[in-house]
């Protein structure tokens, strides 16, 4: 057996009831092989960097207005700080476990070496639904949550942000409570903040804008644009929205979205007006996406079954995919739909939409496809960049955070390229960002000697 299968063998065996960590790593382990064979000294590094450097776990009791009382199991993973402070979001979601969230952790810490900046790996959130909970149970939630959370975190040492379920309503109640408890204004010590306490412009449009971004860009090296191209998105929340937002600025045509009780077809095309519509649905309303087959004329809802998986969305003819909802909502059965459409381009907007037989057909069948480590680094790029803001103590307009964005994701996309095309696997955007990520934090943790 080689050393990067004993690797993986021993991260299965140490932690067996952890399957979505596992497909994380397998992924990036596969794509390693011919970095040992220059760097055999990196076999080491590797071995420590599936290892979080700190695993934390605490209980998270709260009261609902009713006055019962509820205990939530709360997390952050601070993966791996070779490269600058941990970074990465927190998620509220009920399917929320150690698995889920060391296997976001570990993509964190390769997403944020690629983005160039000085940015670890971390994530953390907790069980709690927020799903039909007033405004009132979700500050005191995230109260509750920040009272053990603010011991372990700081500008310069680990740095949360929002993801599924935790938006700007969340953060805003999140840094309060911070505040309260640190008895210091520290700007940088979550990002995603509203506009008026140090939040950057762009931040909140970042992940969807970056994805279609770093689309853009795959579909320029076969010499096509979004110009009058049909898209599949996933998802209604943050990402989907603001990638549907961007889809419509480059000409392109989004037809589907979805969440978990279902998806929409929208043959004549999602446009601006009805975008409008599904922001103040989700963001404002919090309503359901049914309720938009119901405003717009021809337009058909089909309601979700128990997976993830979003039962048929992907069946629809579109040129370009986007999955904007969460992991492993597209198989491989879904991934041959779509290839049998003569899809073009898939890039990944949630963190490991795609599972690894989804992965396999599209590579296979010669389409683009990106993993979300790439495509969906604009959020936490920009993160990065209100970071920046926040310890110059200054605020840069929109087109000057937007500018730098789309140069981020144009050089995350070259970055990745050249990387596969310089191993001969021109194409393989998953092992040119997995070998350009893993590269920069080895350094880093061979400098730095075994801590
Ligand atoms: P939101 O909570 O804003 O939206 C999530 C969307 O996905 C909702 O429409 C939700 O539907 C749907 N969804 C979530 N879980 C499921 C499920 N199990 N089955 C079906 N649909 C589901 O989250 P974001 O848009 O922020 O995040 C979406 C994805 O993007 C995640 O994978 C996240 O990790 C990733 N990501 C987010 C970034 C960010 O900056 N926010 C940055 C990079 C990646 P419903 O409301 O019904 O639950
Ligand atoms: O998955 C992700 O990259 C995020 N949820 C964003 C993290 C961040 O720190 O902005």
């Amino acid at each position: 057996m080689n050393a990067i299968d004993a690797i993986y063998d021993k991260v299965v065996a140490r932690d067996p009831d952890q399957p979505e960590f596992h497909q994380a790593v397998k992924e990036v382990l596969e794509s390693l092989e011919p970095v040992i064979e220059e760097h055999p000294e990196y076999i080491s590094i590797i071995e420590r960097v599936v290892e979080p450097e700190r695993l934390i776990h605490f209980r998270v009791p709260w009261v609902d207005d009713a006055g019962e009382i509820h205990v939530n199991r709360g997390f952050r993973i601070q993966f791996n700080g070779a490269i600058g402070p941990y970074k990465g979001g927190l998620r509220f979601h009920p399917s929320v476990n150690a698995s889920i969230l060391k296997f976001l952790a570990f993509e964190q810490i390769f997403k944020n070496s690629l983005t160039g900046l000085p940015m670890g790996g971390g994530k953390g959130g907790s069980d709690f639904n927020p799903k039909g909970k007033s405004d009132g149970e979700v500050m005191r939630f995230c109260q509750s949550f920040m009272m053990e959370l603010w011991r372990h975190i700081g500008q310069d040492c680990d740095v949360p942000a929002g993801d599924i379920g935790v938006g700007g309503r969340e953060i805003g109640y999140m840094f309060g409570m911070y505040k309260r408890l640190q008895n210091e204004f520290q700007g940088g010590v979550l990002t995603g903040k509203g506009r008026s306490y140090g939040g950057s412009l762009i931040r909140p449009e970042a992940t969807g804008y970056g994805l279609v971004y770093f689309a853009r860009e795959m579909l320029a090296t076969k010499g096509k644009s979004f110009e009058g191209t049909s898209v599949a998105i996933s998802g209604s929340g943050n990402v989907a929205q603001f990638a549907c937002e961007k889809v419509l600025d480059l000409g392109g045509i989004p037809v589907t979205m979805s969440d978990s009780s279902g998806w929409i077809h929208d043959p004549a095309g999602i446009d601006r007006e009805k975008l409008d519509y599904i922001m103040d649905l989700k963001n404002n309303r919090r309503g359901r996406i049914s309720e938009y087959a119901k405003k717009f004329d021809g337009v058909t809802f089909t309601a979700a079954g128990p997976e993830p998986t979003v039962n048929g969305l992907w069946g629809v003819n579109v040129d370009v995919a986007l999955p904007c909802a969460t992991q492993n909502e597209l198989n491989g059965e879904e991934a041959k739909m779509l290839v049998a459409n003569d899809l073009i381009a898939i890039a990944e907007g949630a963190n490991m939409p795609c599972t690894p037989e989804a992965v396999e057909v599209f590579q296979e069948s010669g389409v683009l496809f990106a993993p979300g480590k790439a495509s969906n680094a604009g959020g936490v790029a920009t993160s990065g960049l209100e970071m920046s803001q926040n310890s110059l103590r200054l605020s840069w307009t929109r087109e000057e955070v937007d500018a730098k964005l789309d140069a981020i994701m144009v050089n995350i996309h070259k970055n990745a390229y050249e990387t596969a095309k310089k191993y001969g696997r021109q194409g393989d955007y998953v092992f040119g960002a997995n070998v350009a990520g893993f590269l920069k934090i080895a350094e880093a943790m061979q400098a730095h000697g075994v801590v």
